[in-house]
Formats: C-alpha cells, structure tokens, sequence
C-alpha cells in the first residue's frame, strides 16, 4: 500500500537579529518537532528583513548565516527538512507581485503589525505594507498545508488564507488553503520591561528580550530586572501581567502548565519566584548555545546546508511559478 503523503509545512523567521524566547517558544520549538513527519520548509526570509530600515548591509549577511546556525542548534535538522534563504530562490518576489496585484490596499493598511509599527514611530516603506503579500507568497509557493506561527502572526495568516482564495476564486483552484497552527501555551511571550507588548528581537531596549545565545548571567540579569505586577502572589491572571508572562516562559520551556509553574512557588516572593525562572532558562538555552558556538564556527557545512536547501526549494518554487504565471495569463516561457 502506498504511503500516505505528508503533509508541508512552511515557517519563517526574519533575519533581523539573534532569536528571542519568544521566537523559540512561540514558534522554532514546535517546528522541531513537525520534521518527524510532514514535509517542511523553513525559509531564512531575508527579503522581509529589509523592510526594518535602515540596516546595514554586511550586518544582514552575518545575521542570515547565524539564524541558519540557530536553526539547526535549536534542533532543525537539516537532513529532515529544508533550509534555505528566501533571496536564494526565484520565485518568491515574482509570486508576490501576482498576489499583490489581487490584494486590496485597505487590506494591507489594517493589519495590526503595520499599524503598531507606524505607532512606534518606524520609518514606514512600502515594503513594510506589502510584507503579508511576500508572506503569502513564501507559503503558496510550496503549496503548505499548515504554517505553524505564534499568536502574533494571525492576522497575516487570515490575509494568506483570503489571497489563496482569492485567486482559486478568480481562475481555478491552484493552491491548498494553508491552516495556522498556533501553541496553546507559550503562543506569546511578551517583553520583560513592558507586558503590554510582545518580545520582539528588534526592540532597541536590550533588557526587553532573552536571546538564544545570552549567557547564564545575562539571563540572570534580566529575569531579576523584568517588571512585575502589586501584590506578593506569584499566580496567573489579567491583573498580573508580568508575573504571568514569566510564567509562561517557564511554562514553555518545562511543558507544564502555568498554574503547575505558580504552584512550584506558593508562599514564596518575586524575588525568589525570578530566580527559579532563571534557572529553567538558563538549562533549556545551555544546549542551544554550546551547539551554535560549533556551527557558526563550520562555515564550510554551513554553506553545504544552505546550498542544498536553496536548489530543493528552486525546484519547487519554479514548479509552482510555472502554474500560477500560466493560470493568470502571461505567456510561456521559451525552453
Ligand atoms: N513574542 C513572541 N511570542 C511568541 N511567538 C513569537 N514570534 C515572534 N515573536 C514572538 C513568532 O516567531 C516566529 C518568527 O518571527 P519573525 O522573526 O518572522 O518576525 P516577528 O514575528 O516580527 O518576530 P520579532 O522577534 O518581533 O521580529 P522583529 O523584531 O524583527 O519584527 C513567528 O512565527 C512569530 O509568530
């Protein structure tokens, strides 16, 4: 009997910096454990980076290497999935400028991320408005079945959803309608000087984040440094939300529940509540960064890994290209 096929998978994360706990928990863990059995993609998406303005050049370069070293040290194997940088493959600029043009402007102006960006005051460029067009290129063009994201990426996820349908709606089927898989514990981590807003690698305040490569003292250091809420109880709940948002990490990180976390430290204060989270971040980071110290130091496999990820992805990028170019009318390309 022919086995049944898996299904794909496609995730992605920005190469604007060194991953936070909350890219981790929120997302990289749970594509960990997808590889097993489903067909993944896992674009490096540079393209999207060069929205955040400005930037320099060399630094993008360094940072797309790095998360691919990240990657694999938080357990992407790459012999179980495909890794690759976005601007490597032909495709998904010239799929995106075809859903672009079947998107509407207001669209695009009322999505949540766009809008906070405006809000903190970040140059806006036309590139930062169109980035759920490029997102939804990214996904379609591997044809994913699920996309498996953190709470914060929703709202992209519904515009995916519409633009595939769309343009099934407009000419004929063409693409799968990707399902978002968001965790129920961990979905979003928000920064530690402000739990009003998510942890966000980008954030120019560096004691708002855990990175996964911060050493046991600066996790320490920012843990004790967190915000928390009045009161002396460590429980979850609306009027706690930075003792909540520790919480959740610990919870993230040991898999257990945030009430399970809360119970570990009845009776006892922050301060000694901060210190026990520490310590469940420093262990669950301590592998991840003693493996990444030894990849970024191989550029060699480094490259051999992204090369490989690059021509897999072409291959299907193209296939899908050809489909789409041929559905919305442009003429075949000349072999
Ligand atoms: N705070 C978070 N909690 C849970 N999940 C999160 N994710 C991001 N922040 C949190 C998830 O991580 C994946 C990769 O995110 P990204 O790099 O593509 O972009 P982002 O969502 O914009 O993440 P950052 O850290 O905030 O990046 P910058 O600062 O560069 O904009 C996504 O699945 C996301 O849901």
């Amino acid at each position: 009997m022919d086995e049944p096929k898996r299904k794909t998978v496609l995730s992605a994360a920005q190469t604007t910096g060194i991953l936070t706990i909350g890219n981790y928990l929120g997302a990289i863990r749970h594509w960990v454990r997808l590889i097993e059995d489903h067909e993944c993609f896992f674009p490096l998406v540079d393209m999207h980076a060069i929205t955040t303005t400005p930037y320099l050049p060399a630094q993008l370069r360094k940072n797309t290497r790095s998360l691919a070293a990240q990657y694999i040290a938080c357990g992407l194997n790459p012999q179980k999935c495909t890794l690759f940088i976005q601007s490597h493959v032909l495709g998904h600029a010239e799929l995106a400028w075809i859903l672009g043009c079947m998107t509407p402007v207001g669209d695009l102006q009322r999505m949540t991320q766009f809008k906070d960006k405006i809000e903190k005051g970040a140059p806006i460029n036309s590139g930062l408005l169109f980035y759920p067009v490029l997102m939804a290129a990214d996904i379609l063009l591997y044809n994913a079945d699920m996309v498996p994201v953190g709470e914060d990426q929703k709202q992209h996820l519904e515009l995916v959803r519409n633009v595939a349908e769309r343009l099934n709606n407009t000419y004929s089927k063409t693409f799968k309608v990707p399902e978002p898989k968001i965790p129920s514990t961990a979905s979003r981590i928000m920064s530690l000087q402000n739990p009003g807003r998510k942890m966000s690698k980008s954030d120019p305040n560096r004691a708002s984040y855990i990175l996964l490569t911060d050493d046991p003292d600066q996790i320490r250091k920012k843990i004790a440094r967190a915000v928390t809420d009045s009161g002396r109880e460590v429980r979850p709940g609306p009027d706690k939300p930075g003792i909540t948002n520790l919480l959740s990490i610990m919870s993230g990180f040991l898999e257990i529940s945030l009430e399970a976390c809360a119970a570990r430290f009845a009776g006892e204060n922050y301060s000694s509540f901060k210190k026990g989270v520490a310590e469940v971040v420093v262990d669950g980071l301590g592998p991840i960064r003693t493996r990444y110290q030894e990849i970024i130091s191989d550029p060699a496999y480094l490259d051999s890994v992204l090369k490989a990820g690059a021509e897999a992805a072409q291959k299907r990028a193209f296939r899908m290209l050809n489909k789409v170019n041929r559905k919305v009318g442009f003429v075949e390309r000349f072999p």
